[in-house]
């Protein structure tokens, strides 16, 4: 008797007519001959899908170009296919459910044709973890299966898991033509199936990634009461070698890849790091919030990174302990064959640019989103409790955002519900470096506007629901590495100096910690924050921690606007809250 998995792999195969059907096992001896046929065999806009880069500085790497027009993700192409609309809420594109099935399958008919199609079972999750869910994806894509091994628990038991259940989630995915009108990224939270078709690129393809575990998992969270959240895990240890777990969530550009591996500036502190991207929490027997991180690998931002933005992921990229490691769209220095891209180090004489042409400095030699994807084994600041099955528990929760004025460098929300309301009015101003205009802000809800799975509202009334059912609900900070001077300059240098923020957040997380209260919540006093060696002055720092409520004016204007959109789904509970804030501000 064929099994439920057997089955559907049938039905796939039928529809879309590959020429051979390959089941992943996830040995790295197989991971060498997909390469191997993304080498010699297979192409992609007239380039090999991998060309190896140099075996000593650069061992068991492979660049990887996509094409042109298939860089990033297409949130403009990407359904949620609830029932209805209502459910998915102003936040998603939404087509019916049936009218997408249709779409998909008409594309999908003999779109495999004289290729592989490659069949992987994978965990999100450790095995183990009451909180991990079984998948399998099918895609046509070599680089795909590859990027599927670095980025996800694949192969191993994970089909005898599976065994006669029908309860997996379910991805279909093809290159299609690559062509950006026959492109969709289609969610079906219901049956727990996503379809891609169209794009090899990223979350659009690695559907275990934003599709299922944001978008679908969301959805699961709130049926089953927990919470898929695009956030980092790390763990930071004090001088009383004591362990604390803090879950963050920051828009793009905020550095939270840099955030998760820092590199702490005060004696006695180290960090840990668990995930750089999602995390599922639950909530635990004892009452504790649990976080796990689903994924097993970074597909990080090249761009920008370097020795002194994140030395811990520049060591894990020459680490070279779990085959392979991929480098997608950055430059080639093509004397040394190694990867290049800005920020690394002075340009090399010789680079050719992500699209293979001479780089003259004038454009850009990697595209602004070139990615690395390297498993998280590889890491050196890599957690022991990665894989501990039951996640770890967490004391803080962080959310952030890039604000040149209003915002302070930390502060303390007031409660939970309070803290829900700083998560859901979040927003970033946007860098020269995105395609719209700078210092435009953005509102991304917990930096989860492009992945939640369902209404908006209802989420935010779901995050409310979550802090009920704690014994001992984490508190919630908020953070802004970016705030200005009178002369436009940034006051805190960051990075490694962010320990100092994360310690005072850890204090306050176990009540302890001076703390000054303002009508937005507590800030740091000056003196109660450790200063020691750090090269700010103290009313750099008195600014940096200065709310002024008279200056919200515009901001509360634009809050109300932002609320507006989510309509009646929006929480009587958020409302307040917004209302205690104009009261504040009248005052
Ligand atoms: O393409 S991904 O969604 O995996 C990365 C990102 O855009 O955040
Ligand atoms: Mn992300």
């Amino acid at each position: 008797m064929a099994t439920p998995l057997e089955k559907w792999i049938e039905e796939i195969a039928e529809l879309t007519k590959p020429e051979k059907i390959h089941w992943c096992d996830g040995s790295e001896k197989e991971a060498r001959e997909l390469v191997k046929i993304g080498i010699e065999k297979e192409k992609l806009n007239g380039n090999p899908i991998f060309s190896e880069l140099n075996k000593t500085t650069y061992p068991d790497s492979y660049l990887h170009r996509s094409h042109p027009n298939d860089v990033a993700r297409t949130e403009n192409l990407t359904f949620v296919c609830h029932p209805n609309k209502e459910m998915a809420g102003p936040n998603n594109n939404w087509m019916d459910p049936k009218e997408a099935k249709a779409k998909m399958l008409g594309l999908y008919a003999g779109c495999m044709k004289g290729k592989t199609m490659y069949v992987m079972p994978y965990m999100m999750g450790h095995p183990d973890s009451p909180y991990a869910k079984a998948c399998v994806q099918v895609t046509d894509s070599v680089y795909v299966a590859v990027s599927m091994r670095i980025m996800t628990r694949l192969g191993g038991k994970v089909v005898e898991k599976i065994g006669s259940s029908d309860k997996f989630v379910k991805g279909v995915h093809s290159v299609g033509e690559l062509d950006p009108n026959r492109r969709y990224i289609m969610h079906f939270p219901d049956e727990g199936l996503v379809m891609s078709y169209g794009s090899g690129y990223g979350g659009n393809a690695l559907l275990g990634k934003k599709c299922f575990s944001l978008r679908i998992a969301s959805y699961l969270g709130l049926k089953e009461g927990w919470l898929a959240e695009h956030m980092i895990i790390m763990g930071i240890t004090g001088p009383d070698k004591k362990t604390f777990y803090v879950a963050a969530a920051l828009p793009s550009a905020c550095g939270k890849t840099n955030l998760a591996m820092m590199q702490p500036t005060i004696p006695g502190y180290t960090i840990t790091t668990l995930g750089d991207d999602i995390a599922w929490m639950n909530v635990g027997p004892d009452g504790q919030l649990y976080a796990i991180n689903p994924e097993y690998g970074f597909f990080g931002v090249a761009s920008g990174t370097s020795m002194k933005t994140n030395p811990n992921m520049m060591k894990t990229l020459h680490a070279n302990k779990f085959y392979p490691t991929l480098y997608t769209n950055v430059g080639l220095d093509t004397d040394k064959n190694e990867p290049w891209w800005e920020g690394m180090s002075e340009a090399p004489k010789n680079v050719i640019d992500w699209q293979g042409k001479k780089y003259d400095g004038k454009e850009k030699a990697a595209h602004a989103n070139s990615r690395f994807t390297v498993s998280i084994r590889n890491c050196e600041t890599l957690s022991p409790e990665e894989e501990n099955p039951k996640g770890v528990p967490i004391s803080a929760i962080i959310f952030g955002g890039r604000r040149s004025s209003l915002l302070p460098l930390v502060y303390e929300s007031k409660s939970w519900q309070h803290g829900v309301f700083s998560g859901s009015i979040m927003g970033s101003e946007t860098t020269a470096a995105a395609a719209h205009a700078a210092g435009v802000l953005r509102r991304d809800p917990m930096a989860m506007l492009p992945f939640c799975g369902y209404n908006m509202g209802d989420y935010f009334f779901h995050w409310l629901e979550v802090g009920k059912k704690m014994k001992n609900a984490p508190k919630i900070f908020f953070v802004n590495w970016f705030r200005t001077n009178e002369e436009g300059k940034f006051m805190w240098p960051g990075f490694g100096e962010n320990i100092r923020v994360m310690k005072w957040i850890l204090e306050r997380a176990i009540g302890k910690g001076k703390a000054k209260e303002t009508p937005i919540g507590s800030v740091p006093t000056v003196d109660g924050f450790d200063m020691t060696g750090l090269d700010v002055s103290k009313s750099d720092m008195e600014k940096l921690f200065r709310v002024n409520i008279k200056e919200w004016g515009e901001e509360i204007k634009s809050i109300e606007e932002h609320y507006k959109k989510f309509g009646a789904t929006m929480p009587k509970e958020l409302l307040a809250e917004y209302e205690s804030l104009v009261k504040e501000y009248e005052k």
